[in-house]
């Protein structure tokens, strides 16, 4: 970056711009900096995302960043299986489950296979866009938190079911309550996590409940939790779209459970 010092120096109209393109220089050296020093562990749980998972997968090894992909199968019958034995990318890690057990199930396994520095969830589906990843860990990387949601409510939201635009408000509020802070959306999938904060959780979560134990645990260990506008298209029922109206009760649940409890 451009010394403090010699900015008294420039004539004043030069000042400001090369003080801004030393400063888009730093960020961008700062990023290549990420490129070699850290490594993004991309975990993928999936059941049943035959229509989706290629592109998804797709969209994630375009994101240039050194990571791995942790794809955990969580026991298809539609054909994903035969899509994921397809692929070959080092990258790219397949674990197969014999049983369907369940979202927070599957990450709890990809769990034991993460390598990297940095952890984020991805979906296999095509409601969240790998493209926020930069901005996502950005807050890590920097050093300003050990943990960044992606809040769809502070960025951009297409095609939300106007039920589940309801509870995730609910949701957010609940959690902001009971563990006083100031989050906006508990149940985005994009979470991303400094590794080491996800070894001591002692998860014990099976399905969509991920997110509220997740959330209540890390708050409740006195993580504050930054949060980063993303964009978020929302699929239908139709689509493919497995979580219900029981589990966003089953979240709520969940997170005053684990106020009281750990
Ligand atoms: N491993 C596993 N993943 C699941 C299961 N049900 C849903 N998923 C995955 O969880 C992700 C989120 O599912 P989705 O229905 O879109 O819910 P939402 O995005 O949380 O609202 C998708 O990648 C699904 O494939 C399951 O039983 N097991
Ligand atoms: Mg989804």
């Amino acid at each position: 970056m451009l010394p403090c010092s010699l900015a008294p120096l420039l004539p004043c109209s030069l000042a400001p711009l090369l003080m801004s393109a030393a400063i888009r220089f730093e960020n961008v050296s700062k990023m290549s900096n990420v490129k070699r020093e850290l490594k993004l562990s991309v975990i993928m749980p999936v059941h049943n995302e035959a229509h989706t998972i290629r592109e998804t997968l797709r969209q994630v090894q375009t994101v240039d960043l050194e990571k791995e992909i942790i794809i955990v199968d969580d026991h298809s019958s539609d054909g994903t299986r035969k899509i994921l034995s397809q692929i070959a990318d080092d990258e790219v890690k397949v674990i197969y489950h014999d049983q369907n057990t369940g979202k927070g199930s599957a990450i709890r396994t990809a769990l034991q296979y993460v390598t990297g520095d940095i952890v984020i969830i991805q979906d296999g589906d095509l409601e969240y866009d790998p493209a926020d990843y930069y901005k996502l860990i950005e807050p890590i990387v920097e050093g300003q938190a050990s943990v960044v949601y992606g809040s769809r409510f502070l960025g951009e939201i297409s095609n939300m079911h106007l039920l589940n635009y309801i509870a995730n408000k609910i949701l957010a509020l609940t959690a902001s309550l009971l563990f006083f802070t100031w989050i906006t959306d508990e149940g985005t999938c994009y979470k991303v996590f400094e590794a080491g904060v996800l070894n001591g959780l002692n998860l014990k979560c099976t399905g969509f409940d991920f997110c509220p134990e997740v959330t209540a645990k890390v708050l409740k260990r006195g993580h504050r939790i930054v949060e980063v506008p993303i964009s978020y298209r929302g699929r239908s029922t139709e689509e493919g779209k497995k979580i219900r109206w029981q589990d966003g009760l089953r979240a709520f649940f969940t997170l005053i459970k684990y106020r009281l409890v750990d």
